[in-house]
């Protein structure tokens, strides 16, 4: 089976922000998304300075962030985010009823819908509960990356049709092929290990792009616990992309 190129998934493209990734991920040539799992303002900043100019989008998890601040801690992070080019992909993982995830999404101390060009999803809400999500991309979580997630493959093909069918819906998170219409996000990624001790379990970039055609991987530790995260950034871009590029040859 047969994967199609970034050039070709562009043509194809219905939504502004899937336009928007797949644009930087060749302009930049990186299908690298860096995890950014760190819990102060300033670990943030300094991280996302470092491995900017290398990924087409930065994740967060914004409510580990110690002392957080609107002002001190998104502003800045918006002005790198435009500097480098790279999007904000707000890792949410919403789960609730429809009016319970805009109040999370637009309220609270971190006002999501004001500054993340996409979020991620459950999509055990059902269909509707995706409809606040209007003014971004909604990644939705199809499959889990740790040992034991209850995400079966009867679970994965009732959130492909909730996916596939809502205009919101830029792309899943998978362990596993999704339908070519759906941009693949894929973490679970390192180059050094083969899990953690909390189930976390690890692939290489060859793998995912050779067994599941990802298009894009995420990667957490392997850069921000590297001794030099900007080099462990540039490395994890490089292994993508050629990933990226060797699962195009295996077509012809
Ligand atoms: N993540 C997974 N697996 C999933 C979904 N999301 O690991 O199925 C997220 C985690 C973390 C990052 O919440 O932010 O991707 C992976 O980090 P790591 O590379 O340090 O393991």
């Amino acid at each position: 089976k047969t994967r199609s190129s970034y050039e070709q998934k562009l043509e194809h493209a219905q939504h502004s922000v899937s336009k928007k990734l797949l644009e930087t991920a060749l302009a930049k040539k990186s299908n690298l998304i860096a995890s950014a799992d760190v819990t102060t303002t300033q670990e943030l900043l300094a991280l996302a300075e470092k491995v900017g100019p290398h990924v087409i989008a930065l994740k967060t998890h914004i409510d580990i962030i110690s002392d957080f601040d609107y002002e001190k801690t998104i502003v800045p992070l918006k002005v790198l985010a435009e500097k480098h080019q790279f999007l904000l992909m707000e890792d949410r993982k919403f789960a609730d009823i429809g009016n319970t995830q805009e109040l999370q999404f637009t309220s609270g101390v971190f006002k999501i819908t004001d500054w993340a060009d996409f979020v991620t999803s459950q999509v055990i809400g059902g269909f509707e509960s995706l409809d606040c999500f209007k003014n971004v991309g909604v990644v939705a979580i199809v499959g889990m990356s740790s040992k034991g997630a209850l995400t079966t493959s009867s679970y994965r093909e009732e959130a492909l049709k909730v996916a596939l069918s809502h205009p919101n819906v830029i792309g899943g998170v998978s362990q596993n092929q999704i339908p070519e219409e759906l941009l693949l996000f894929t973490p679970g990624v390192n180059l050094a290990d083969s899990g953690d001790d909390k189930g976390q379990q690890y692939n290489t970039p060859e793998h995912v792009f050779k067994m599941l055609h990802t298009d894009f991987i995420i990667v957490g530790r392997g850069i921000y616990k590297s001794e030099d995260p900007e080099t462990a950034a540039i490395t994890y871009k490089n292994e993508g992309w050629n990933a990226y590029v060797n699962s195009l040859q295996k077509n012809v």
